[in-house]
C-alpha cells in the first residue's frame, strides 16, 4: 500500500498481505478475519449481510495506542476480505466458511468472524471441530455472550437459523457452554438449558445486574481452551440499536470489555462478532462491534 492511504475495506491496523510460505509454525498469536454478509434467515430486521462493511468502516474511528488497555495493537492479523455466502443457502454458506476456516488453521491462522447472521458460527466451530484430537468440541469452552439463548433444535422448522445456532453448536459436543447477557428465550430453550445443566452454564442480564463479579471469577477460572461468540444484541439497545432482535435491559459496552479483558491470557481459539444490521457510516452498533474486535485484539499483543 502507498504511504498516506488506507484501505476501508480491510480492519484497521491488519497486515497488508499474508505471505503463506513463511507464516511462522510456532506462533500461536496469529490471527484473520474474514466478513460473512449473510443474513437469509433472519427474523425480523433485515441488513447483517451489511455488517462486514460497516463495521470495518467504522475500525477506522480507533487508534494505534489504546489507551483503555494501555496497550499498542502491535498483534499481527490479516483481513482476508468476506465469504462469498450463498444468499438464501445457510447450509451451502456455512460449509464453505467451514473451508475457508480450516485452510486458516492449517496455516496457523486463529480465526476473527465478523457477521452476518449468527448462524455462520456454525462453520467456523466446526472447522476448529475437525481440527481437534476427538473431532468434536469436547476440550472447548464456548463463550457465548447474547440476549438470547438460541438453543432451540429447530425455529419454523428449520436446523440452520440464526435461532439455532446454540443448538447445532451442542451437537459438536463442547465442553462446556456458558451463556452471558440472556434475557429472552423459549420455555423449551429453558428446559433444554435445565436438563443439561452440566454443559450449559448461564449469566442472565438481571443476575449479572446484581453481581457482575460472580461472572469474571467463573471465566478466570476457566483452564481449557475458549471460542468467544458475541452476538451484538448481547448489549442493551441503547448501545446497540441496529441488530436483527434488539432486546432492552442488556449489557453496557464496559461490561464486554471487562470479559475481554478477563480472558486476555487464555487461550483463544478463535472469536466472532455477530449481528451487526446497519449500512450506515458512523453507525453506534458497528462502533461497538469494531471496538470489541480492537480492544480483542489489543489485548493479544
Ligand atoms: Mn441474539
Amino acid at each position: 500500500m502507498i504511504f498516506g492511504m488506507h484501505e476501508p475495506c480491510k480492519f484497521a491496523f491488519s497486515q497488508e498481505e499474508v505471505d503463506f510460505d513463511n507464516i511462522p509454525q510456532d506462533d500461536d498469536n496469529l490471527w484473520g478475519i474474514i466478513g460473512v454478509p449473510f443474513d437469509s434467515t433472519v427474523s425480523y430486521h433485515v441488513g447483517s449481510r451489511y455488517g462486514p462493511l460497516i463495521v470495518r468502516e467504522a475500525s477506522y474511528s480507533f487508534e494505534y495506542y489504546n489507551t483503555i488497555l494501555n496497550k499498542e495493537m502491535d498483534t499481527v492479523f490479516y483481513d482476508f476480505g468476506d465469504l462469498n455466502a450463498i444468499p438464501g443457502n445457510c447450509k451451502k454458506t456455512c460449509d464453505l466458511l467451514e473451508d475457508v476456516v480450516s485452510d486458516l488453521i492449517n496455516n496457523n491462522i486463529r480465526p476473527i468472524l465478523i457477521g452476518g447472521e449468527h448462524s455462520a458460527t456454525k462453520g467456523i466451530l466446526s472447522a476448529i471441530a475437525n481440527n481437534q484430537e476427538s473431532n468434536d468440541l469436547s476440550d472447548i469452552i464456548i463463550v457465548h455472550v447474547d440476549a438470547h439463548r438460541d438453543i432451540i433444535d429447530d425455529y419454523q422448522g428449520e436446523k440452520d437459523s440464526h435461532a439455532t445456532i446454540m443448538h447445532r453448536v451442542f451437537d459438536l459436543n463442547p465442553k462446556e457452554i456458558i451463556q452471558i447477557g440472556i434475557r429472552s428465550s423459549s420455555l423449551e430453550e429453558e428446559e433444554f438449558v435445565d436438563e443439561h445443566s452440566d454443559k450449559i452454564t448461564s449469566f442472565k442480564a438481571d443476575d449479572l445486574r446484581k453481581s457482575f463479579t460472580y461472572l469474571l471469577n467463573y471465566l478466570e477460572a476457566i483452564d481449557n481452551p475458549i471460542y468467544i461468540s458475541i452476538d451484538m444484541d448481547a448489549l442493551d439497545p441503547a448501545y446497540a440499536p441496529s441488530l436483527g432482535n434488539p432486546v432492552p435491559c442488556g449489557l453496557s459496552p464496559e461490561n464486554i470489555q471487562d470479559i475481554l479483558v478477563c480472558l486476555k491470557d487464555k487461550d483463544i481459539l478463535g472469536f466472532d462478532v455477530m449481528e451487526v444490521a446497519s449500512d450506515r457510516l458512523g453507525d453506534i452498533t458497528a462502533i461497538n462491534a469494531a471496538k470489541i474486535i480492537y480492544d480483542f485484539l489489543s489485548l493479544r499483543s
